[in-house]
This record gives structure tokens, sequence and C-alpha cells, in this order.
């Protein structure tokens, strides 16, 4: 279908880091199926189009906005820099290139769908008189904080004026949940910084969109889901969107059936994160220590960042990898635990596969995560401490291995 015989056209704003821009994809993919008459348009920067389109797409057609980096600018190490950028750079990245999709395609829009973290949404979709959908594709656990956070603020305090041990316990089903495991940017952090500001601004705009979508199902968390059902007219639950990552280029699951079953240690922490060095030294050290066999997707060079000769002498036991397909490995049967930093995909991932967690967060929801897998649901651990030292991991792994209570 052309174009400009398509019924209707739907433009989606992706936010282009960590795993948010391939969840909504998949969402729109799915959505595209449904609706033959409509076409979308879908826009990221040109580095996160290129990794989540695997392939040219009949009705979803990838549209580039600028990253906000200038030109010729060499990026440090630092994960959240690139972001910084970008998010200075919005809305008018995203307006700029919505008047080029209208000149290119021929369609004016008649809908638009953001990833929830744009507040901006609710104005653009205004000025342009069509419905915003927002999606949120993390839990719905850590949308209702950033939902709730002026009245968190006020209750918690600010800036550690606050016991961080505090329970949340004015909210259903938060006892368990303290200040310290809310995201950065709520009670703590810098609160001026791009992303909380975002956030914040989020929380406050959401109430305009016509729907909220979220990437959960309403059982697993049903007492937050209901309290977000009273706040907004439309909150769907339309998770857990299915991430097939059909690349086994290492021969991942090969290997896995070359074990027994709930034997394997899987690890990876993420798009975004490698532990610092030494964390990394500690969880090789309990790794190799306790002797359980391990499949780690590692976010950088294993040769240099892992101390050396673990990988000589671990290679009978362990197989490490620049990226393994997750969602298929945590449904395989050999693997008996993972190691993750808790992001929102992985936790979804682990429950769809039924694989216990051992959690090191890092940032963002990933503390929130964490908490609600260990203290609510019961389905993982945190670590002694929160980070990972050696006899943290290896009681935690074999408190999930060995135990009865672990097992279970
Ligand atoms: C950000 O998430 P991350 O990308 O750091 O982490 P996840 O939400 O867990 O998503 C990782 C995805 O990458 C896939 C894996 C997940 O779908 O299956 N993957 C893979 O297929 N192969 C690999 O070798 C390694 C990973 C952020 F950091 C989190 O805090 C948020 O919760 C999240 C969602 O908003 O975005």
């Amino acid at each position: 279908m052309e174009e400009a015989n398509a019924s209707k056209h739907i433009a989606v704003l992706a936010f282009p880091f960590g795993t948010h821009a391939a969840p909504l994809l998949n969402i729109i993919l799915q959505l595209s199926d449904a609706c033959p008459d409509t076409v979308f348009s879908f826009l990221g920067t040109r580095q996160s189009n290129s990794l989540t389109f695997p392939k040219k797409l009949y009705k979803v057609k990838p549209f580039n906005v600028w990253d906000g980096l200038p030109e010729g600018y060499m990026l440090k190490d630092d994960p959240s820099e690139p972001v910084e950028y970008f998010l200075k750079a919005v809305p008018e990245n995203f307006t700029e290139a919505l008047d080029e999709v209208v000149a290119e395609t021929g369609k004016s829009i008649d809908c638009l769908i953001t990833d929830a973290i744009y507040a901006f949404g609710a104005d653009v979709a205004d000025e342009l008189n069509v419905p915003w959908v927002a999606i949120w594709t993390g839990g719905s656990r850590a949308l209702f904080v950033h939902v709730e956070i002026d009245f968190i603020r006020e209750y918690v305090g600010i800036n550690g004026t606050g016991p961080q041990d505090k329970s949340l316990k004015f909210f259903p089903d938060f006892s368990p949940i303290r200040a310290a495991d809310l995201p950065g940017g709520i009670t703590t952090g810098d609160f001026n910084a791009a992303m909380p500001v975002m956030l914040h601004k989020m929380g406050l705009e959401l109430s305009r969109a016509t729907a909220i979508a979220v990437n959960s199902y309403e059982e697993l968390d049903s007492k937050v889901v209901n309290m977000l059902k009273q706040r907004f007219d439309m909150y769907l639950s339309i998770g857990p969107i299915n991430l097939v990552s059909a690349d086994d280029s290492h021969g991942c699951l090969d290997w896995l059936s070359e074990h027994d079953w709930e034997t394997v240690v899987y690890i990876s922490f993420g798009t975004a994160i490698t532990p610092p060095p030494h964390e990394l030294q500690a969880l090789c050290e309990a790794l190799e220590e306790s002797g359980f066999p391990f499949l780690w997707s590692f976010r950088g060079n294993p040769e240099k960042q892992l101390p050396s000769g673990f990988l000589k002498r671990t290679r009978s036991k362990g197989k490490i990898v620049p990226w393994a397909p997750q969602p298929e490995i945590l449904e395989h049967p050999s693997v008996g635990v993972f190691v993750s930093h808790g992001g929102w995909n992985s936790v979804l991932e682990s429950i769809v596969g039924g694989v216990p967690m051992i959690l090191r967060p890092f940032f963002g929801d990933q503390g929130l995560n964490t908490r609600t897998v260990e203290a609510v649901w019961g389905f993982g651990l945190g670590l002694e401490g929160g980070t990972l030292t050696k006899v943290g991991a290896m009681k935690a792994l074999e408190f999930t291995f060995c135990s009865e209570q672990g097992k279970k």
C-alpha cells in the first residue's frame, strides 16, 4: 500500500537509549498487523534506528532525528552523557523531523504515540490536534512512583532529610519498598538534571494522554495497576512484549543444551552497564570458587576487563559472549539463575522463563525492580550491601541453587 493511499498515519517518537525503542517498535509492529490501512513513521536517532530496525519493514518506516551532539563531538565513556545531550535537543529535533515526515509521506499525522518519558508529547499532540498515546516501557510500579513524585517527596523528605529506610507503606503493596529503593531524582540526586526533570513533568502531564500503555500484565502488580487506573482514564497493561532475538551466532543455546537442567548461571547487566572493575573481579572469583557453569553476555572487552587468567581457567565451565539471545536463554531449561542489573525487560523475561534472579541494580528503576522482585514477588535476591562482593555473590548463588527455599 502506498503511503498516500493509507487511511491513517501514526507518528511514533522513540527514546533512543537503553532498551526503550525495541519494545516500542515491537508494539508498533503488532499494531501495524492489526491496522492494515495505517502507516507508521518511527522517529529515533540514526544510531538507535540502525540497531532497532532489523530489516526493511513494509508499513513502519524509520526516520532519523538529531541526537543533540555537536558536530564532530567525541563522547566520553559515560553512558549518561549522550542522554543529557539528546534531552537538550528535544522536543525541537522531533517537531522539525515531524514536518519532514509529513512532507515526505504526503500524509498529515492522525495520532501521536510516544515513549511515556516524553512529557512534551501532550503539547506536540495538541499542536497537531491529534490524540496522544504514551507507552511506558518499564513496570507499573516505576511509573506509579513518578506519578506520585510530589506526594512521595513531601512524605519522605528530599536530599536525605528523611530516613532512607523509610517504608512507602502509605501506598497499598508498597510496605517493603524503602525510600532508598526509589529511582534517583525522586527524593535524592540531582533534581535539575534533564532526566529527573523530564520524568517529573511526565508524572504531571500523563493525565492529558488519551491512553497510557505499559509493558506489563495486570496480575503481576494488581494493586498498583488499580491505583493507576483510578488516576487515568485509559490505562492499559499490554505486556509482556516479547523481544525475540533470534541471533544465536555464538551458539549459546547449543552450549546450554550440553548442561543439566537448572545448573547454569546466566549473567547480563543489560545494554548500558558494565559493573566497575572490583565488582567484576568479585563476581569472577565467586564463579570460579563456586564452580557453577556460567554463560555471560559481557558488554565490553572480557580479555581486558576480567581478571588475568580467568578466561583460561574457566574455559571448560564458562562461556562469555558479546550478545546472547536472552529471551530464549531464559526459557532454556538448563538456566538455573539470572544475575542481572534489574532492567525491566530482563525482569519480565525472567518471569516468562521462570528463572530466579540475583540482582545488582545500578540506576533508574533498577533499585525499585530489585526490591520488588525480592520482597514483593519473591522470585529473586538482592545482594548483601547492594553490590557484588565475592562472599555476597557466592552466598546468593548457593542459596538459589542449594537451599530448598532458593529452589522454590
Ligand atoms: C534500560 O534497560 P537495559 O537495556 O539496560 O536493560 P533491560 O531492560 O533489562 O533490557 C535489556 C534487553 O536486552 C536484551 C534483553 C532485554 O530485552 O533480552 N539482551 C539480549 O537480547 N542479549 C544480550 O546479550 C543482552 C541483552 C534501563 F537501563 C532499565 O533500567 C529500564 O528498566 C529499561 C526499560 O525502560 O531500559
